[in-house]
């Protein structure tokens, strides 16, 4: 059943006044191992990889199309980057459609009950959709030799296993069992506050969203919005320009940044500007499950 429930609304923010406290690793200075033997999977997820099958492989070609050295280079130098039309209309029709049923979803936010912003957003159930199961895995795939390499560059000896499969048997085993792949919607004066998406100790350090509805036919305003806050600098906002079908991947708390004394880290924040007209609804694609 659907419910509203503060236990789902594990965000945060870097400002006075956050909604969460920082979960212990969020320094990024403690130095973690983990360990990613093969284990046995659990019934949940095998169903789930089952599921997943079949839509794998066409998503994992689509994402796999993209010039990935030129998308990491672009993560490397602004914190971002774009998969312009990975999704088709018909398929973010078919998701935005999939909003109303409720066997889909494990739970919905209401985010002005949380000061999170205005509009709401639901968490899938495990198993998956075939198609949000398929990007997740796909853009983990290609998104670990980021990930590595950037933990590397800000002196954090922490490394992700290639498959998203492993990966997610990590935070299960630490107890973040609770799928956070989420689809959003918002209406006219609907807005998402800028925050981040931790959930727990494990937290993989991109994420993406596809933006579903088409920007000046069905809603006008609601830019995609990244801010970051470089240290004892005044913070820069981004705007992200997006059509439907397009996918934007980014830093979920922290990027590297070369100054002229070395590297530094530079914290990220995202949000969603005041939808001016119209419904705007995004898939929103966290690789790390929730507590
Ligand atoms: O609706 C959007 O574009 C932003 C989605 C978002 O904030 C998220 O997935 O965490």
């Amino acid at each position: 059943m659907i419910g509203s429930g503060a236990k789902d609304a594990r965000r945060f923010t870097d400002e006075p006044g956050d909604r969460m406290q920082r979960p212990s690793m969020a320094g990024g200075e403690r130095v973690v191992v983990l360990e990613y033997a093969a284990r046995r999977r659990s019934g949940d997820e095998r169903t789930a990889c089952r599921t997943a099958a079949p839509d794998v492989r066409s998503i994992g070609a689509r994402v796999d199309e993209h010039d990935w050295p030129e998308l990491s280079q672009h993560l490397d130098a602004h914190g971002y980057a774009i998969l312009p039309k990975l999704l088709s209309e018909s398929e973010t029709a078919a998701l935005v459609a999939s909003y109303d049923e409720p066997r889909t979803f494990r739970s919905r936010i209401v985010m002005a009950q949380h000061g999170f912003g205005r509009g709401e957003y639901k968490y899938f159930a495990y198993p998956l959709p075939g198609i949000v199961a398929g990007l997740r895995s796909s853009l983990y795939r290609r998104l670990v030799p980021v990930a590595n390499r950037w933990n590397g560059l800000m002196g954090i000896d922490l490394r992700f296993p290639e498959t998203h499969d492993e990966f997610r048997r990590v935070c299960h085993e630490a107890g973040q069992l609770r799928p956070t792949p989420l689809l959003l919607q918002y209406t006219e004066g609907d807005f998402n506050a800028l925050h981040q998406d931790v959930y727990g100790d494990h937290v993989f350090p991109l994420q993406a969203a596809i933006l579903l509805s088409a920007p000046g036919a069905d809603f006008t305003g609601g830019e995609f919005v990244l801010v970051e806050q470089r240290p004892r600098m005044q913070s820069r906002a981004e705007v992200v320009p997006l059509g439907r079908g397009d996918c934007v991947v980014w830093a979920v708390r922290h990027r590297h940044v070369r100054g002229t004394r070395g590297t530094y880290r530079v914290s990220m924040r995202h949000g969603v500007s005041r939808v001016r007209s119209g419904r705007r609804h995004t898939l929103g694609v966290i690789f790390h499950d929730a507590t």
